[in-house]
């Protein structure tokens, strides 16, 4: 049965030890309720740091003998592996530099082996812990090289990556030293999840641009296989938040808890009072600092509201251990005691602050019993917190001020959305909460409940991994035909067997790499040697067929013993012959074209036009990869005017647009080819497109084979050029 292996940072339970004694208690964060059930049913396993460093192995069997019964495994981390690996690489190197904090991020080499190495930690224990075909799930930043290191070792492995925090911009992105790394990490996953489709566009266009892959909708093209890219905003635990709600609620007051029972008394001090509620870990990209000066900003703005309306800050401690955080904690506290220094009299605290964490109970009290939750982050994956806000709200009243920097803000288009740097913005959103009528409060309350009910965490899950489980089903159609030992071993015995025998061969990118510049794509002496043995095979015609010009591939193989077709069929020269035109034409229609080419080469930097005697070819590859993909289409929109009813038709070829004369292609070269000979085996590689028209017209008997992972009509598949050669190599081979 396939298993799911579930992996994060941190186990989804805390180990601890009081009295000499190891125990452990359940954590109540997001991912760990979400993914329980799949956790249960799936008989899986949770990979992860247990959150506590022991020096002895007796003490580690003994965390790992607890763990077990929670279908936990742990990875244990030492004091100087979690200095530089976690508090280091993660949370201030790859932390602040997503979060769009540059001048926050550190960059320091001991960060990054400790990165790699930890790393690699996971990974061995993964590897060493899957069974054949089980599913891995890697969650999050500290974790992205995981993916990588997997397929490498274990490829049946389905390997799923979430990304909860956010991705940023390439300009910002490529800053990272080590960006190459981190994207080919990731770049292991076969599914990679992000929680809006702004980090996932991000993404692809930083995999576009750093690593070259072209992309399709959302697919990047590696070599091998295609890495799918989507987005799951993910959410929370619905029923639980609502249930709880309720629960507080319908008690009666004297049987409240005494938090609860304070904040009543708060609440009923005054006819009007309205509490606001702010919850957040303690962290710079949570802007509390701003969000504190809004609300300053407010209170001298509208007096009228002094007395009558209390902010509640629950900061939560976290990374204590980190500078940045100390000082921001200290600024926050310098802040909340200025402005209740400013403001507060002897009834009355603009700012209600607490520095802690609080159990479930009480932060389910204070989301139902706030009318506003003012949540101000400057960067935000997600921010579950303004969900659960809005799960609690079973009296559908209450209003929710969001800042539109967090990923929740896409979903929640209901809230007062704000841009948390605008003070002025901030302070008139707090007004504007502060009367919104019922009615509005009713109705936008209740739409946003009735969509993170329908999405809530558990469909979250399960969207991934059955998105996880299509993905392979894709990856499979390409495998089934992909070139294996066996199929060469048959290949090989049905050349030797047959009597006359001809080889289509394409060149760019099929016995041959691409060049940025087509011109430096001379072929090698290995290539040589290897034509020259299948064209020295008794009974055997080579043909290279491609879209090159003529005079070029003169240069290059016109002495050699093999029939050339060029420019995808306009010219022809059989072994020892002449160049023959297939189709006469005349050329006046370039004049009219050159210069519309030569415009695009001067707004397209690294773009270049080659003339052909029957096309005129624009490249790209060397341009920018989105400009250059841009260019492309409108070059196409302007050329499609200018051609029409002329004999000329555009070819998109990779990374050329092509504009030639119609009628001509591979495919009825090789058909005239054909004609009046008689061969047995028949064989075809060719790897973009114009190659499809070749596969197309062959026989049926033919052996018909793609290079690269886009789909064809081909019936076979390899991965690359280098794959070319060496299945011609083994074709000629003496067998011994
Ligand atoms: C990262 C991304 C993304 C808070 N105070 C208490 C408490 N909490 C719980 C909340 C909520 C969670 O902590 C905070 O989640 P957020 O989503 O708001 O933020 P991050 O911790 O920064 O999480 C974020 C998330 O990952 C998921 O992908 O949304 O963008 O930064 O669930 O309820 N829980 C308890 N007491 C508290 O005092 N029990």
């Amino acid at each position: 049965m396939q298993r799911l292996i579930i992996v994060s940072n941190r186990l989804p339970v805390k180990v601890q030890k009081s009295k000499n004694q190891f125990g452990i208690t359940p954590s109540a964060g997001g991912l760990a309720t979400g993914l329980k059930s799949y956790h249960k049913s799936h008989d899986s396993v949770w990979i992860g740091w247990p959150g506590i460093s022991v020096g002895s192995a007796e003490d580690e069997n003994t965390i790992k003998v607890l763990l077990e019964k929670e279908h936990c495994l742990p990875v244990f981390l030492d004091n100087k592996m979690i200095e530089n690996y976690y508090h280091g690489f993660s949370n201030a190197t790859i932390w602040p530099l997503f979060h769009y904090f540059t001048e926050y991020t550190i960059f320091r080499a001991t960060y990054w082996r400790a990165y790699k190495e930890v790393n690699l930690l996971f990974a061995d224990r993964i590897i060493k812990h899957a069974d054949k075909n089980d599913t891995v799930w890697i969650h999050d930043y500290q974790l992205m090289l995981v993916p990588d290191i997997i397929k490498e070792n274990r490829p049946d492995l389905r390997v799923g990556f979430f990304l909860h925090i956010p991705f940023p911009s390439f300009e910002v992105f490529r800053i990272l030293p080590w960006r190459e790394q981190i994207l080919k990490g990731v770049l292991g996953s076969d599914l990679i999840g992000f929680h809006t489709y702004d980090y996932a566009r991000h993404f692809i266009s930083s995999a576009k641009r750093l690593l070259g892959f072209d992309v399709n909708f959302n697919q990047i093209k590696l070599e091998k296989r295609h890495v799918y890219i989507d987005v799951f905003p993910m959410s929370i635990d619905y029923e639980k938040f609502q249930r709880k709600a309720y629960e507080i609620q319908s008690k009666p007051i004297q049987e409240r808890s005494k938090e609860h029972q304070d904040i009543d008394r708060f609440l009923l001090g005054s006819p009007n009072r309205k509490l606001i509620l702010s919850i957040d870990r303690l962290d710079y990209t949570k802007g509390l600092t701003v969000r504190l000066r809004a609300f300053r900003h407010f209170l001298r703005k509208y007096s009228e509201y002094r007395e009558q309306v209390s902010l509640v800050l629950l900061t939560v401690p976290s990374r204590v251990e980190v500078e940045k955080y100390q000082s921001l904690k200290r600024e926050i506290e310098e802040l909340v005691g200025s402005i209740n220094g400013e403001f507060g009299t002897l009834n009355w605290n603009p700012i209600i602050y607490f520095y802690r964490s609080l159990p479930f109970a009480n932060l389910i009290e204070l989301y139902s019993s706030s009318d506003i939750a003012l949540l101000t982050p400057l960067r935000d994956g997600m921010n579950l917190v303004a969900k659960e806000f809005i799960a609690t709200k079973t009296n559908h009243k209450g209003v929710l001020i969001l800042s539109d920097m967090t990923g929740a803000s896409k979903e929640l288009g209901e809230a007062i959305s704000v841009n948390p740097y605008n003070i002025e913005s901030v302070s008139d959103a707090i007004y504007e909460a502060l009367n919104m009528s019922d009615e509005e409060q009713q109705r936008t309350i209740s739409i946003m409940q009735e969509r993170i009910k329908r999405y809530d965490i558990y469909k979250w899950a399960s969207e991934f991994i059955e998105s996880l489980g299509k993905t392979e089903k894709k990856q499979a159609e390409y495998q089934a035909r992909k070139v294996s030992d066996d199929f060469i071993r048959t290949l090989k015995s049905e050349f030797t067997k047959a009597q006359s025998k001809v080889l289509f061969l394409d060149y760019d990118g099929t016995l041959q790499k691409f060049y940025d510049h087509p011109k430096a794509a001379i072929p090698d002496k290995e290539l040589y040697e290897i034509l020259d043995i299948i064209a020295s095979v008794q009974q055997t015609e080579l043909v290279l067929i491609s879209g090159r010009d003529k005079d070029t591939f003169n240069e290059w193989f016109g002495d050699q013993n093999y029939t050339l077709i060029a420019e995808h069929g306009a010219w022809i020269k059989q072994r020892e012959g002449k160049w023959k035109e297939r189709k006469s034409v005349h050329s006046d229609w370039k004049e009219n074209l050159i210069p519309v080419l030569e415009s695009y080469v001067d707004r397209t930097p690294g773009s270049l036009i080659e003339e052909k005697t029957h096309s005129l070819v624009w490249h790209y590859r060397k341009a920018d990869i989105e400009l250059g993909a841009l260019r492309a289409l409108e070059l196409q929109d302007d050329i499609s005017n200018i051609i029409l009813n002329q004999d000329l038709e555009i070819l998109e070829g990779n990374k050329v647009i092509e504009i030639k004369i119609t009628g001509i292609n591979k495919g009825n070269a090789a058909f005239d080819y054909l004609q009046n000979r008689n061969f047995d085996f028949i064989m075809a590689i060719g790897d973009d497109w114009t190659d499809e028209y070749l596969f197309q017209e062959l026989p049926i008997t033919s052996y018909t084979i793609k290079v690269g992972t886009d789909k064809s009509i081909a019936k076979y598949y390899v991965d690359n050029y280098k794959d070319v050669r060496e299945l011609l190599r083994t074709l000629t081979k003496k067998s011994k």
